[in-house]
């Protein structure tokens, strides 16, 4: 893409196309939704432009990977999903005492909603616990100069910058105004300088208010950035932060205008100067900000150390969970301020209410073999299992799923309840979720000799966050090839019983199954077939012979393939051969031998 041309772009892309403009030239992410298309846009464009881009097994090794690399003076971005700051935060927060020398932005893509997150924790939070400076988009626009201006700071103060973008703008599209894009450091090297970079005691003890000193001069630049702004007058004022500061703006023009705006950029720190104007002569100010009181706390602080005698409203209007839209907020700004509250705002053309579609286990998925076949071989047993289009195994009627927690966690949980006397304990973990997590739980295992077995549903790519490739597959993010790490050879190396089976084979990944539920430590039993979009399959769709079928329905309640319905009149099954793939886990199932190739 050309300098200062428009496109349209998701704010995703303008995340990316910002780190180009800023000239970075390593980025390490963990793909998860609503981060995914960061690492994709640059991946794609990543030989254009000089840049070295990579998937690395988690988020940790993501932002390390990062940190080398800024501390060798490039720039460099980690992208990850809310809860993968869970996984990073070890470096990160040892990260702001060492500091770094080349620009170095991490996003955190939060998910308010819990869209497709096992929570909605708000990181805003991660980054006052770090003393790290965040900045949180409210469009795509701004997402791309935030980005810019993230590295900037980045590399001025020597802190990592955090870009906190939420579902709605990493998601939304706009029209992008792209930039120069500017070179990318030279001369890279790393200088030693133990005293900030090897975090011992007697070095992490300084490290630790010269940090703070470096946040206060964050705070004192923050004061005027161009990513807050205030808009109106009056005594009544809104204070909102990131995507919350595009539903006020509708809120008010819908309630006729007359209350003065903050839009808060820059989320931490705060600028308390800003702030403190901004509350003189307000009678009620009300803080809007999604998930948690972060800014309306701060704010309530400063009012009472400032002697600011104002009203300040916030969660007790605005809802603490969940994402806000206009509606929501215009409800909240017009009971702050004792307004009628308008008719629902009209926005957009009007919406069709669709079907509701609840997510399942593809036609042909792998997975839906194993499960059949787990619950076949364990049917008394505890399943734990993952994260991961697996966790769709929880639905009837397979409800082969107990527990799932976050990624990684199906073998330590598995291991402790084995600890606790479960007899039998079947773990379900999927392939990237294994290279993530899973294997320090799985070298746990056979340490502690846990009774488990441990089923790695091995599709061959990271499915569930747009198939990914991930160590085990052979290739980069940039496509190049890449050794493939065989997941059975690791297992057996660390000692674990091991079987290899094609899940599709019934009778054979049941074999397995029973052979490692007798094993007395960890036993491993990797189900491995790739997963059914990644396969063009050219066999044609199998079909019920209507002769043979007793309409038992067993294709359907032991299986749950979205292929076959029941067809109530006939009282036989049916397969929507647009739906088929052939997987013939169907047929294998048939105790009538009705289902056939055509
Ligand atoms: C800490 C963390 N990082 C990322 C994610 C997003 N995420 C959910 S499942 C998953 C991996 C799924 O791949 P795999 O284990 O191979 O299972 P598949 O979907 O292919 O069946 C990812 C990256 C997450 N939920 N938590």
């Amino acid at each position: 893409m050309g300098a200062t041309m428009k496109q349209l772009m998701m704010g995703n892309e303008a995340i990316g196309r910002g780190a180009v403009e800023a000239g970075v030239s390593v980025v390490s992410a963990y793909p998860g939704t609503p981060s995914s298309e960061i690492p994709a846009y640059l991946a794609r464009i990543a030989k254009d432009h000089a840049m070295y881009v990579e998937y690395a097994a988690n988020e940790k090794v993501a932002l390390e990977v990062a940190i080398g690399a800024s501390w060798a003076g490039l720039r460099a971005l980690a992208t990850m999903k809310h809860v993968g700051v869970n996984v990073a935060a070890d470096p990160l927060l040892s990260l702001t005492y060492t500091g770094v020398k080349g620009g170095l932005v991490l996003v955190s893509a939060d998910d308010p909603s819990c869209h497709s997150s096992q929570n909605e924790q708000d990181n805003r939070y991660y980054a006052m616990l770090a003393s790290m400076p965040a900045l949180e988009p409210a469009s795509p626009q701004e997402a791309l100069e935030m980005t810019k201006a993230a590295f900037d700071l980045s590399e001025a103060v020597g802190l990592p910058v955090m870009l906190r973008p939420t579902t709605r703008s990493c998601h939304c599209r706009a029209d992008v105004e792209a930039g120069e894009v500017r070179p990318q450091n030279t001369g890279s090297s790393f200088e030693r300088d133990v005293r900030h970079r090897v975090t011992i005691p007697a070095h992490a003890r300084l490290l630790h208010p010269e940090l703070l000193r470096k946040i206060e001069q964050v705070r004192e630049t923050f004061e005027e950035s161009p990513f807050n702004s205030v808009t109106g007058s009056g005594s009544r004022g809104i204070i909102a932060s990131g995507i919350s500061s595009a539903y006020v703006a509708e809120a008010v023009a819908a309630l006729g205008g007359g209350m003065a705006v903050l839009k808060l950029g820059t989320v931490h720190p705060l600028p308390r100067r800003l702030l403190a104007s901004f509350l003189e002569g307000k009678d009620t100010v009300l803080v809007v900000e999604e998930m948690e009181p972060v800014v309306e706390c701060q704010v309530k602080a400063l009012a009472f150390e400032e002697g600011i005698g104002v009203s300040l409203r916030g969660k007790d209007l605005v809802p603490r969970t969940g994402e806000l839209d206009t509606g929501i907020v215009t409800r909240a700004v017009a009971e702050a301020f004792g307004l009628p509250s308008p008719a629902a705002p009209a926005c957009g053309p009007e919406t069709v209410a669709l079907p509701p579609r609840p997510p399942v286990l593809c036609p042909g998925c792998p997975h839906r073999a194993t499960f059949y076949c787990i619950n076949k071989t364990s049917k008394k047993a505890i399943k734990t299992s993952d994260i991961g289009c697996y966790t769709l195994g929880v639905v009837p009627p397979l409800s082969a799923v107990d527990t799932c927690l976050c990624m990684g966690a199906s073998i330590g949980v598995a291991c402790g309840l084995a600890a606790a006397g479960t007899n039998e304990v079947v773990a379900t973990i999927g392939d990237s979720t294994f290279f993530h997590t899973g294997l320090p739980a799985l070298a746990s295992a056979v340490y502690n000799r846990h009774r488990v077995t441990i089923v790695i549903l091995d599709n061959r790519t990271t499915a569930m966050t747009g198939h990914q490739p991930h160590p085990g597959t052979g290739t980069t993010a940039m496509g190049d090839p890449a050794p493939m790490i065989d997941i059975a050879t690791v297992c057996e190396a660390m000692g674990a019983a091991t079987w290899v089976v094609d899940p599709f084979d019934l009778p054979a990944t049941m074999e397995a199954l029973t052979a490692a539920n007798a094993v007395e430590g960890p036993a491993v039993v990797v189900a491995k077939s790739p997963c059914a979009l990644l396969l063009k399959r050219s066999e044609p769709p199998l079909v019920v012979d209507e002769e043979a079928c007793t309409g038992c329905k067993l294709c359907i309640t032991q299986l749950g393939c979205p292929a076959i319905t029941f067809k109530d009149e006939e009282k036989k099954s049916h397969i929507d051969p647009l739906l088929c793939t052939a997987c013939g886990v169907c047929a294998q199932v048939c105790r009538f031998k009705a289902i056939k190739n055509e």
